[in-house]
């Protein structure tokens, strides 16, 4: 079993309100379909997560306006998953979404019911989404999704796909002579001024570094190049490798 992350800058176009990039999914899709093995999907927020929740205040303290947000982010997240779940639909890999907020609250996880879809040869889609956390609404992310299940089912590999093609030395969109990474133990520059409310590449660094300290082999691939998977392991391939 492999666990996928669609990160949201590849799935959406990050700086534009629920504006979905439904060719590249297509793609993606298309590739994982060729892909031998059972799958847990998770995706990120994209700009159907990000904009609404920095805008509202999440995550923060239970008030008018962070519950309306709350309402907001999930309603328009759970559109973008309806989005994925049916291009999956349409390719044969049948899933079942599977919303944060029923998996997660406060410190307790139940990942149970990833299991029992799994045996069946369902494919779960989880994603980030907004939940409660004591006395706050949380936004808990997909990054954090895929560390709990790659810790709780022990995949053979984990692979996120954003919009860049791995992790560089330095912010490849703002320094044009950043480097590619191909492997990465150590720490890295990335942009304070992130426009991300769950820690953009800092925290998927973080989750990926935890996921590979369980003994999981991690990757970072550019999701407008998904048939880079099939290269993981060869010389050729293009990505980081954590
Ligand atoms: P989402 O959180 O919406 O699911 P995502 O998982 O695709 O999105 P981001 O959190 O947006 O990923 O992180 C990817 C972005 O991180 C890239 O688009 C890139 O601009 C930025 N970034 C900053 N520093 C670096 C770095 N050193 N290497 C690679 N990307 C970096
Ligand atoms: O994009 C959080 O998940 P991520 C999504 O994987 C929201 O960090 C709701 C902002």
């Amino acid at each position: 079993m492999i666990v996928i992350k669609l990160g949201g800058s590849a799935i959406t176009k990050k700086s534009e309100y629920r504006s979905f990039n439904e060719s590249v999914v297509v793609n993606i899709v298309k590739t994982l379909k060729g892909i031998n093995d059972n799958m847990i999907i998770v995706h990120g927020g994209g700009s159907f997560g990000h904009i609404k929740a920095k805008e509202y205040g999440l995550p923060g303290f239970a008030s008018e306006r962070t519950m309306k947000g709350m309402n907001i982010v999930h309603n328009d997240m759970a559109n973008l998953n309806l989005k994925i779940s049916k291009i999956l639909y349409s390719s044969g890999i049948y899933n079942i979404p599977l919303p944060v907020s029923s998996l997660v609250y406060d410190n307790k996880k139940n990942y149970a019911v990833f299991g029992k879809y799994l045996n069946m040869g369902i494919t779960p889609v989880s994603y980030g989404d907004t939940y409660i956390h004591g006395n706050k609404i949380g936004i808990y992310s997909g990054d954090n999704i895929a560390y709990d299940v790659a810790r709780r089912f022990h995949p053979s590999a984990v692979v996120f796909f954003s919009d860049v093609d791995g992790i560089y030395d330095k912010n490849p969109k703002t320094n044009p002579d950043a480097k590619l990474l191909k492997t990465i133990s150590g720490e890295f520059q990335h942009d304070d001024a992130t426009p991300d409310v769950t820690g953009g590449i800092m925290n998927k660094y973080r989750k990926m570094r935890g996921i590979s300290d369980l003994g999981i082999p991690v990757y970072l691939i550019n999701g407008l190049y998904p048939e880079r998977i099939y290269n993981i392991g060869k010389n050729n391939f293009t990505g980081t490798v954590i």
